[in-house]
């Protein structure tokens, strides 16, 4: 007897009921894990609540196993995922392998709001999926401020450059810039810096370097501002420091030498014409033939090095500080 259609679809129903063994999931809302054990077979994910534009990060270490796959993916991925089929985008997707101590640091830019699932996955068909791990880290939104855990402002009066030390910390994700403010303006975001990682945070140890010579000579209002990657803020106390540079220092002291310095030439070229007038013209009248070419010559030469001074100057006040020194 041939068998009907619907009994054939009703067989393979059957069928896909009797075989069908629903992975494990294993969701957690924690964001501190201290161990996290994934047997071969198993999934775990974290999922959190991120509204468009937040930060995410993860920090974690394997500490007993081969490796662990990881990657992101959103509500519409996470349905996806749980009625068997492949999501259309994972984010982050990555295989990290067990190395020594190893701290993994991912972080994720949210692109929209939704219900975010960070997964560390043992299912079959990924890396590293048939032995168990173990994974110790920290998942979480980064919405909380660094905090400066240490500044250090030279005491004063303060003259050319500045170094300001400082230690900032944030438990989430990274620092992304720090500034030197002066009277509410910022003044300064050259900094050399290290960076330490640890599974509750990075800290970040530095000096940033102002050159006060690009300022007025003041009694200033001082602070350090740090900004973490999401744009949270932190701002050290102010304190007051008096910038002296002395009137080289000063822009419109720095202009005036300048310009003097430019009609230096142009007022000694006219007083050395004007004692020396008549010899010259003595001189140039005689021996016109073979003087007046010379003549030209001198006066391209001297409109060259005069340009050139002019370039120099304009570079010296516009430019900063390396050719300050020329003054010192
Ligand atoms: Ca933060």
């Amino acid at each position: 007897m041939i068998p009907s259609r619907t009994g054939i679809l009703l067989a393979l129903v059957m069928f896909s009921l009797v075989f069908y063994v629903p992975f494990e999931v294993k969701a957690d809302v924690i964001e501190d894990f201290e161990t996290l054990r994934i047997e071969p077979g198993e999934f775990h994910n974290v999922s959190l609540y991120l509204a468009q534009d937040e930060f995410l990060y993860c920090r974690f270490r394997i500490i007993d196993g081969n490796g662990i796959y990881f990657f992101i993916v959103d509500q519409e991925g996470q349905d996806a995922i749980i009625n068997g089929s492949t999501p259309a985008t994972k984010y982050k997707e990555k295989t990290y392998r067990a190395e020594d101590d190893q701290l993994n640091l991912v972080y994720f830019h949210v692109p929209h709001d939704s219900t975010w699932y960070v997964w560390f996955s043992k299912l079959s068909g990924v890396p590293y999926a048939d032995s168990a791990v173990s994974i110790e880290g920290r998942i979480g939104r980064d919405f909380e401020n660094p905090v400066i855990i240490d500044v250090n402002f030279p005491d004063g009066p303060w003259s050319g450059y500045i170094y300001v030390s400082f230690r900032i910390r944030d438990d989430g994700g990274l620092i992304s810039k720090v500034e030197l403010h002066a009277n509410g303006t910022c003044v300064a975001v050259e900094y050399d810096y290290s960076e330490t990682h640890d599974i509750s945070g990075v800290e970040v140890e530095g000096v940033i370097r102002w050159d006060t010579r690009r300022r007025e000579n003041s009694i200033y209002a001082v602070k350090l501002v740090a900004y973490d990657v999401p744009g949270c803020v932190c701002e050290s106390a102010e304190v007051l420091r008096i910038v002296n540079n002395g009137i080289l220092d000063f822009e419109t002291g720095r202009l005036g030498v300048a310009v003097g310095i430019m009609l230096l030439p142009v007022i000694s070229t006219v007083v050395i014409y004007r004692h020396y007038k008549h010899r010259v013209m003595d001189r140039f009248n005689k021996h016109r033939t073979w003087l007046e070419p010379l003549i030209a010559l001198g006066i391209a030469l001297y409109l060259w090095i005069f340009l050139r001074l002019v370039w120099f100057l304009f570079w010296l006040l516009f430019a900063g500080p390396p050719a300050i020194a020329l003054f010192e």
